[in-house]
């Protein structure tokens, strides 16, 4: 980057500038997090892929809803973005009982307000795909929140309609991955509103720093499910005894490597595009 820009905003791995008044610049580093913590070690060109996913699926998904992607940079870790009045909801759809759906399953029998029926086992597929918001948290974690609440945040008409758009999006996504080979678990979507109350797709999507991808050949209900990009780091740091506290550990040579390997692999699989297609110019994957 050769410009000053202002920085707006820091997620864990990714930051955020002001372009002009109505474009942002979102840039996805190579950080990895584990455990919630994120760790000294980076993984290369994990940014590029992540950015290289979600522009992907935003190019094939704007029938569906518009979003907020306007270019991919040459850099393919940046992407200028329409700037949008965010929803103060996180979006989730879960189409698995997986993470904070199985933990909430196991102590009430719903989520979010959804009767589920009894005896599913962890990582179990639903019956149907379900919308299942959360709060928004600044720090610490996300907490899943009934319709009646999310309605309070953002009205019962615009409320309707994300969950709609939600659903969809999961539906056509997940069967595009599933005939690669991929479960789509679940995908955490944030929404904004553009300058004439449409309703704009935000953030990242459909990368599995906002979804939990599962090589379906290795599928197996009743526990939880090797990550498809994040194992090699996740035994490793179990394997170290480390108390999940920062500072992460440093990540050795091998899992490194191992790791850009996935993010690699899950690029050209769910794309079907070469990564060095990508590298070499980013704008293949919105062809
Ligand atoms: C926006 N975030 C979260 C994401 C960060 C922070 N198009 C947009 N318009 C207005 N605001 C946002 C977006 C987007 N996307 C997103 N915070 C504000 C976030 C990534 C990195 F540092």
């Amino acid at each position: 980057m050769s410009e000053a820009l202002t920085h707006v905003g820091s997620g864990k791995v990714r930051e955020l500038y002001a372009l002009d008044a109505d474009r942002l610049l979102l840039v996805a580093s190579d950080r990895i997090s584990t455990f919630d913590v994120v760790l000294p070690t980076e993984i290369p060109d994990k940014g590029r892929v992540l950015t290289g996913l979600s522009a992907f699926w935003f190019a094939r998904t704007a029938e569906f809803v518009p979003n907020h992607l306007l270019a991919v940079r040459d850099d393919g870790r940046s992407t200028e973005c329409r700037r949008l009045e965010m929803l103060p909801i996180e979006c989730v759809v879960r189409g698995y009982l997986s993470g904070s759906g199985w933990k909430d399953y196991l102590t009430t029998g719903r989520v979010c307000g959804h009767e589920l029926p009894s005896g599913l086992v962890e990582s179990q597929r639903l019956p149907e795909p379900i919308f299942t918001p959360a709060t928004k948290a600044v720090t610490g974690h996300d907490e899943n929140i009934e319709r009646s609440v999310a309605v309070e945040l953002i009205g019962e008409s615009r409320y309707d309609e994300v969950e709609a758009v939600a659903l969809a999006l999961y539906a056509f996504v997940s069967d595009q991955a599933r005939e690669h080979g991929i479960i789509l678990a679940d995908t955490k979507l944030e929404f904004g509103l553009d300058e004439n109350d449409r309703l704009v797709l935000g953030d990242e999507a459909f990368t599995p720093d906002s979804s939990r991808f599962w090589p379906a050949d290795q599928y197996r209900p009743g526990g939880a499910q090797p990550s498809f990009d994040k194992q090699f780091v996740r035994d490793y740091c179990e394997a170290l005894g480390w108390d999940k506290t920062p500072p992460g550990p440093e990540l050795p040579d091998d899992v490194v490597e191992g790791t850009r390997a996935r993010y690699v692999e899950a690029f050209e699989t769910i794309t079907g595009i070469e990564f060095d297609a990508y590298l070499a110019d980013p704008e293949v994957v919105l062809a």
